[in-house]
């Protein structure tokens, strides 16, 4: 007999490869009995085992070399809508010391941004991305040994795109400056695109900013405002939220609208010198807004 053993060497992806013969150390031949493939050390690659005369019991371990092929998750290839903050995902491979990723909005299948590790993470929580914009990201296992590119080719972006924030949309009613009011009333407020939940908020406070709370008017365009104070001025504001962003009613987060409740003559507060707020509102025959006043 010849001197020979057959064996299937490992590639450097972990897979075997071609059977091939090799001259052995020193036995002279090796009985039917003399060979096993075994997963000695359990990793799940198989290992060869060599009955030596000489040597006793020889272990081929399968020990590949370069991180072990594996996948990228979420965003999944193509998803739309995506919030500002997505976090990219993959799967764990084995034999992996750490983790890269890319991100960029050039879809040329390669890195025109920096490739930043995660550590041995397989997730990274993205900053604060541009809305309405299609990204492009890969990921990447690494050892001492090599790279290896999450699904199967260094070649395999995925893409995914961010939503917008809700559409640009505007206060109803009652209208900018309405006096006499009752107590219990309700505000409305036109439809934003893309908007999952409205939120409203009121107090009596003139300045532009919420001094009690925003509360949620779900998907609804409008809400009621009840017990209100008699004689008082109010003043509110809408937002509409999505997850990618917040609008504000009327163009801006300090363009609130006042109101008088009954029994009141008029609001005596308005600023009457903001320009965003007379944009947005009717002209009178003053041509200056606020006809009401
Ligand atoms: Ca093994
Ligand atoms: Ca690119
Ligand atoms: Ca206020």
């Amino acid at each position: 007999m010849a001197k020979r053993v057959g064996v299937y060497p490992q590639e450097n992806n972990g897979t075997l490869g071609s059977y091939s013969l090799y001259t052995s150390r020193s036995a002279a031949s090796y009985g039917p009995q003399g060979l096993a493939i075994g997963d000695i050390n359990q990793d799940n690659l198989p290992d060869v085992l060599m009955a030596d005369s000489n040597y006793g019991l020889v272990v081929l371990y399968h020990t590949p070399v370069i991180p072990a092929a594996f996948n990228k998750i979420s965003p999944t290839a193509g998803a739309v809508n995506q919030s500002l903050t997505p976090t990219l995902r993959w799967e764990s491979s084995t034999r992996t010391a750490s983790y890269e990723y890319c991100y960029d909005t050039v879809n040329n299948s390669i890195c025109d941004n920096t490739w930043e590790s995660t550590g041995t993470t397989t997730s990274v929580g993205l900053g604060s991305l541009t809305s309405g914009t299609t990204y492009y990201w890969q990921s990447r296992a690494i050892n001492t040994f090599g790279t290896t590119y999450a699904n199967g080719s260094d070649a395999n972006w995925n893409s995914f795109s961010t939503g917008n924030p809700p559409s640009a949309f505007n206060k109803g009613n009652p209208s900018n400056g309405s006096v006499n009011q009752l107590t219990s009333l309700t505000i409305d407020w036109g439809a934003a695109s893309g908007a999952s939940t409205y939120q409203y908020c009121f107090d009596t406070i003139n300045n532009n900013a919420c001094d009690s709370s925003w509360k949620s008017a779900g998907a609804n365009t409008n809400a009621s405002l009840n017990g209100l104070f008699g004689k008082t001025n109010y003043y509110w504001q809408v937002r509409a939220v999505n997850n990618v962003g917040t609008t504000y009613a009327n163009g801006s987060s300090t363009n609130w609208f006042s109101l008088a409740t009954e029994n009141f003559s008029s609001p005596t507060n308005i600023s009457l010198t903001n320009s965003a707020i007379n944009e947005n509102q009717p002209v009178g025959s003053s041509g200056k807004g606020y006809s009401q006043l």
